[in-house]
């Protein structure tokens, strides 16, 4: 397969001021006419189109130009190029000129779910990055920016509601034939065919409105199935937040006179923004307190959030071409990230931003798919919606918002959306308007982490200074590694964020750069040289330093030398929440990786350090401090992040040593345990709120429970399967399911069964008990998995099961993945389904094959185990480019 590098960009031959398009819908014959105003570039004289080979033209007359026939027309030999020869006299001097083009596509034979198809009996479609070639025969590339006008045409009875993108301008029945009608949507802001979206179906709503900060009325509606509308009041009073929010922190305001979010259940990601007419995932829509965790609601109010954001940051202002996704996605990543935290709780906002970052983007840097936050080249550009265009593209965001501060960086966006509103540009034009609006400040080096991979290492080195000279002094060494492609790297701008605690605990106000500064609580060093040092002035002696405060960069900061006692006393003292929780994650870390060493060497393992125990009971038992947080700093480092943390990971020796961890955490902390439940019982019945404090309270309890039911005491088992019959909530219910699903007793058996007795109906939440069987099987996960894939619940065509399913198990549940016995019966089975699957969903395959993206990771026989699979599925007949990418990758 070709490789598209960005460098060999070049602007489009041909641009499309508008498009005119009639969708004449059908099950499994849709016919799309489409008539495009063109304008070709001097010296043009082919109008290529992109197209599938799954839709049926007609070359001879489906066809024509200014409304004559168009002649020559041919189908490039990979039928993705519809190439249309211009005449000499049709495209002179920049004229436009209407290209008229007819196509039949079949909805109900597109699995792949990328392009037209069908969910549930309704049409919909899911056209970024590149489906809307599947629809109709355009220019299908970010940088050619249309005004659409779309009539779309169905059967009345089966799909009586119709939508498309702007504003709905006429609707009614058809003239020539009675049982179906039309709407036409006009679309006044030119958008790349990526944003286009229709439904239709038999779908109900919700219905709202918001005054737009000029006193705009706009219409809301979130349309669903039937009988789910009790479910959408979160999404809407998420969506009215969003919109209030860009207002006041960004001065966007919404641009068209409706905005429609649809439900649906087959859906290859989270959801998508397209222009007025968002499709999400059900799953990020539909929530009640009896069907939806803490988790889930949180998860929607910032999905609703990121996919309303786009319509600035991605829709208005878009990115050039696919390379540069990051500059919408990084950035409205990072929107909706203050958004949750301005919502709801700042610090833990952040906790779960960064556990989100290490879990899955700093494995990805540190393996055979690391590529900058901004890809030069690829196979299959869907393979490059990663936690590194995401995730890290956030924390770039971030990054650059602490350097200029919020005001800097406010007047930065405003000269954004100033200079390029309407137009398709690049991650340098970002940085562009950034630093126009801040001239003080120098982002030239900054742009490395579009061009970088790999995550930086920081190393910190704090000396006092000689008694009575009340400095510190902190060294800093940068280093990138090598990653593909990039053997050598150039030092990164990184802001550090720092403060320092005195002996006595409490914050020091110090001085930067010389003993007459101004005195500061907290700094931000620009990290920019290899080697770099900053002396603190006034600091007392017997302070610590607290490094990376919030999580500055993105990096993997090494404090050499820092004791346990030290990060004890930063656990207990720090006025930074996320170095409180930091502390306590680098204190289990290394006691579980002590412990792999001593499985790994067959050694009995050693008990947790009794300053550790201590800690945690005293952040245990502060009932000042946020129960979240609380329950944060009691959670034990997962195993993919110790995987990281190590050369080769035994996954095995890893597992035992973690679990050793958490039941010396369980003994030992018993009493503080079992009391903090106590304390919280009486707070946690009431009425269902998501206000941070229940959530917080509803955290901990369940932290807690699950600490002390590692110790199998019946009396816990038994709370466990009452919360799972009994609990008015689903976050409680889950929990407790979860705890007993990972266990091998009667307790066990039951809540799974009864669990399922009680939400067979729902399908959200039947997902849900898919994944945590899936997530939570021992040694005998494999055969609970293929019970689960034979389960009349599970459909192997749902992308979520698919994701709950064989990727809850693949990358969700690492011990009873490598466990499986013979050694590698998982994964030949995981990389059978995913030959499987490709044949159907490229995308979904593509995802699930990253399991064994890290197969170089693992000590044997793991390791040669799960590069034969990836091998097996390499050599397998017509394996798609999706997959195709990942697999070579990863053997590279
Ligand atoms: N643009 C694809 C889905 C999202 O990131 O919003
Ligand atoms: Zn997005």
């Amino acid at each position: 397969p070709a490789v598209k590098l960005l460098a060999d960009y070049t602007p489009p031959p041909v641009m499309v001021d508008n498009i005119d398009m009639e969708v004449q819908l059908h099950e499994t014959k849709t016919v799309v006419t489409s008539v495009l105003t063109c304008r070709a570039r001097p010296g043009v004289s082919v109008l290529e189109l992109d197209m599938d080979s799954s839709m049926v033209i007609n070359t001879g007359s489906g066809i024509s130009i200014n409304g004559a026939p168009a002649a020559d027309v041919s189908v490039s030999a990979e039928n993705s190029k519809l190439c249309i020869p211009i005449p000499g006299d049709v495209s002179s001097a920049g004229a436009s000129f209407q290209v008229q083009t007819k196509v039949v596509v079949n909805p109900e034979a597109n699995k792949a779910l990328e392009g037209l198809y069908m969910s549930g009996g309704n049409f919909c479609t899911q056209c970024e990055a590149e489906g809307f070639r599947k629809i109709t025969p355009f220019p299908d590339r970010p940088d050619v920016m249309s005004t659409y006008s779309t009539v779309i045409i169905a059967d009345k009875e089966k799909y009586p509601v119709l939508l498309g993108n702007g504003n709905l301008v006429e609707s009614g029945a058809c003239e020539n034939d009675t049982t179906r009608h039309f709407a036409k949507y006009v679309d006044p802001w030119p958008k790349p065919c990526y944003l286009f979206a229709l439904v239709a179906g038999k779908l109900v709503y919700l219905k709202d409105f918001f005054t737009t900060m000029s006193g705009r009325k706009v219409a809301l509606r979130i349309y669903v199935r039937d009988g789910d509308i009790p479910k959408c009041k979160h999404a809407m009073e998420s969506l009215k937040r969003s919109m209030t929010w860009d207002e006041e922190k960004y001065g966007r305001e919404y641009d068209l006179d409706i905005f429609n979010v649809v439900a649906v259940a087959d859906f290859n990601m989270g959801a998508m923004e397209n222009k007025s007419l968002n499709i999400f995932n059900s799953k990020y829509v539909l929530a009640s307190t009896e069907t939806a965790t803490d988790a889930d609601f949180i998860s929607i109010e910032g999905i609703i959030g990121h996919e309303y954001f786009h319509n600035w940051t991605g829709n208005r202002v878009t990115c050039r071409d696919w390379f540069q996704l990051t500059l919408k996605e990084g950035l409205t990543v990072f929107r909706d990230q203050e958004f949750s935290a301005d919502m709801g709780s700042r610090a833990v906002t952040r906790i779960g931003n960064v556990m989100r970052l290490r879990s899955a983007q700093f494995p990805q840097d540190a393996g055979p798919m690391a590529h900058p936050t901004r890809p030069e080249s690829y196979i299959e550009i869907n393979n490059f919606y990663t936690a590194t265009v995401y995730q890290k593209g956030a924390e770039v965001i971030r990054m650059l918002y602490t350097i200029l501060g919020p005001d800097g960086f406010r007047r930065g966006t405003d000269r954004y959306f100033e200079l390029f509103d309407g137009q398709a540009v690049t991650c340098e034009d970002w940085i562009r308007a950034l630093a126009e609006a801040n001239p003080d400040k120098d982002l030239e080096q900054f742009k490395l982490w579009y061009s970088q991979a790999g995550t930086p290492k920081v190393k910190a080195v704090v000396t006092e200074g000689g008694a009575g000279s009340n400095t510190m002094t902190v060294h800093f060494e940068q280093t990138i590694p090598p990653t593909p492609g990039q053997a050598e790297k150039l030092p990164m701008h990184i802001p550090i964020a720092m403060g320092v605690l005195g002996p006595d605990g409490k914050p020091v106000a110090f001085r930067v750069g010389s003993a007459d500064g101004e005195p500061v609580m907290e700094t931000v060093l620009d990290l920019k040289a290899k080697q770099q040092t900053l002396v603190l002035y006034d600091v007392p002696s017997g302070s610590v330093a607290s490094l990376l405060r919030g999580f500055s960069a993105p990096v993997d900061l090494e404090y050499v030398g820092i004791t346990t006692s030290q990060l004890c006393f930063i656990m207990a003292h720090d006025t930074d929440s996320f170095n409180t929780y930091e502390a306590s994650q680098q204190l289990l870390t290394q006691a579980i990786l002590e412990n792999v060493k001593r499985a790994q060497a067959g050694e009995s393992m050693v008990e947790l350090d009794e300053q550790i125990v201590d800690a945690m009971k005293l952040n245990l038992a502060d009932s000042s401090l946020d129960p979240m947080l609380r329950a944060y700093v009691l959670s034990v480092p997962s195993e993919g992040t110790l995987f990281e943390k190590v050369e080769l990971a035994d996954p095995i020796a890893t597992y035992r040593a973690r679990k050793f961890v958490k039941e010396q955490l369980a003994s030992r902390l018993e009493s503080t345990l079992r009391k903090v439940m106590a304390d919280l019982e009486p707070k946690l019945g009431g009425e269902y709120s998501l206000d941070p404090t229940a959530m917080g309270n509803r955290a901990l309890f369940n932290a807690s429970l699950e600490l002390v039911a590692t110790m199998n005491a019946q009396e816990d088992l038994q709370l466990c399967l009452r919360r799972v019959e009994n609990a008015t909530n689903m976050t409680d219910a889950l929990a407790a399911l979860s705890i007993l699903a990972r266990k091998d007793c009667e307790e066990s058996t039951v809540a799974v069964s009864l669990f399922y007795k009680k939400w067979s109906h729902d399908y959200l939440v039947v997902d849900k008990w898919l994944r945590i069987q899936a997530t939570s099987a021992g040694a005998n996960a494999l055969d609970v998995v293929k019970q689960l894939v034979s389960h009349p619940a599970f459909d192997i065509s749902n992308p979520n099961n698919v994701y709950a399913v064989l990727g809850g198990f693949a990358m969700g549940n690492p011990y009873g993945w490598h466990a499986a016995e013979p050694k590698g019966a998982a994964y030949q089975f995981i990389a059978e389904q995913v030959v499987r699957i490709d044949k159907m969903n490229p995308q979904v395959a593509s995802r699930i094959v990253s399991c064994f993206t890290r197969w170089r990771k693992f000590t044997e026989p793991y390791q040669s185990l799960m590069k034969a699979q990836l091998e097996f599925i390499r050599s397998s007949p017509g394996i798609s480019n999706d997959v195709y990418e990942i697999v070579e990758k990863s053997l590279a």
